[in-house]
């Protein structure tokens, strides 16, 4: 009986060894440890053996049956342990595996927010090329040909006269060029300055806008840009223009808003002066006019440029520009 015990134990092992489903497993619990199971039937006929036997084989039979009810209830345990079986089996109890939801880039979603701003101000988005004419870049802007910004050092040269074009103005040039005022374009882009550090990187993202029309004032600049950044970064945003100067634009101004960390007290970010310059703009220079054939005795604009990554480290306390290059998921998962 004893030899009749251990082929049981051997086969049953084995068979439960590759069970993968609870129906195969109840089947076997009913083949072997049932009421009328393989062993329970050796079991019963424990009592017919000669009594010296009975003791031994007794409990010999016990040890078998505690070790297969033991893999028995291993088995059982793993497969409601969510184990997906071959044929499907899924405990649906468990909670599922969350999917990696991706979205955008956040040089691009605040791109979108500047565009989606001055289009409902009646400005239509435009793009242009990225590798650009050095007529367009530079010389139509009335960026002269000792201009810093057009030596070999700032920009990158493709041939003598074609650059990757430092800005986005070169847009509204052509925009210019092909139609006569009233214009109302933004421009959206990459541009390529030969710079890098900590708050420099070779290619960047600008957002430009210009208008030209009858009458447009530099009062109509003001509440433009006012309009503009109490939309971005909020309506009681503090705002200054303060008078600068640019080859394409007079007069010029730069647009500063309160501190955003220090509230104008003075810290590291604002350089202690508790403002933080956010775009260039001005009315369009006449002379600008000129290369396109528009008329600047009829008509006046302004014009625009920011930087996004500026914008962006801004709203959203970044101190490191470099980070939105590195495409390090735990910086991008913020946003
Ligand atoms: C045309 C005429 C004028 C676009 C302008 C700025 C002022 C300006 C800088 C902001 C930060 C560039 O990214 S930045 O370094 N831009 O300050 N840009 S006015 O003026 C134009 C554009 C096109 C035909």
């Amino acid at each position: 009986m004893k030899e009749q015990l251990l082929e049981l134990e051997e086969r049953a092992l084995k068979e439960i060894a590759a069970v993968d489903d609870p129906a195969e497993l109840e089947n076997f619990r009913i083949k072997y440890l049932g009421k009328k199971g393989q062993l329970t039937s050796i079991m019963k006929n424990v009592g017919g053996l000669p009594p010296d036997e009975r003791p031994k084989i007794g409990k010999f039979a016990n040890l078998v049956k505690t070790n297969l009810s033991k893999r028995f209830g291993e088995a059982k345990d793993s497969l409601l342990s969510g184990k997906v079986s071959r044929d499907g089996f899924i405990d649906v109890t468990l909670p599922g595996k969350e999917p990696i939801i991706g979205h955008l880039h956040p040089i691009t979603s605040v791109i979108k927010e500047v565009c989606q701003i001055f289009s409902r101000m009646g400005f239509r988005v435009v793009k242009g090329p990225n590798v650009e004419l050095d007529y367009y870049n530079f010389e139509a802007l009335n960026i002269p040909k000792d201009h810093p910004a057009r030596d070999m050092q700032d920009t990158f040269y493709i041939s003598d006269n074609v650059v990757l074009r430092t800005h986005t103005s070169p847009i509204q040039v052509r925009v210019m060029e092909t139609r006569q005022p009233p214009v109302s374009v933004i421009a959206p882009g990459k541009v390529y300055r030969r710079d890098s550090d900590v708050s420099h990187t070779p290619m960047f993202h600008q957002v430009e806008g210009l208008l030209v029309d009858k009458n447009v004032s530099f009062g109509d600049l003001k509440g433009t840009l006012t309009s503009f950044v109490h939309q971005m970064f909020g309506s009681d945003t503090e705002l200054r223009f303060r008078p600068s100067f640019f080859p394409f634009t007079e007069p010029s101004a730069e647009v500063d808003i309160l501190c955003v960390l220090c509230g104008g007290k003075g810290c590291r970010t604002c350089s202690q002066t508790g403002w933080l310059e956010i775009l260039g703009s001005g009315m369009v220079d006449p002379e600008v006019y000129r290369f396109v054939d528009y008329d600047a005795d009829v008509y006046s604009g302004f014009a625009f440029g920011m930087g996004i990554e500026r914008i962006a480290m801004l709203k959203y306390g970044i101190d490191d520009i470099q980070l939105f290059f590195k495409n390090d998921m735990r910086f991008l998962r913020q946003f």
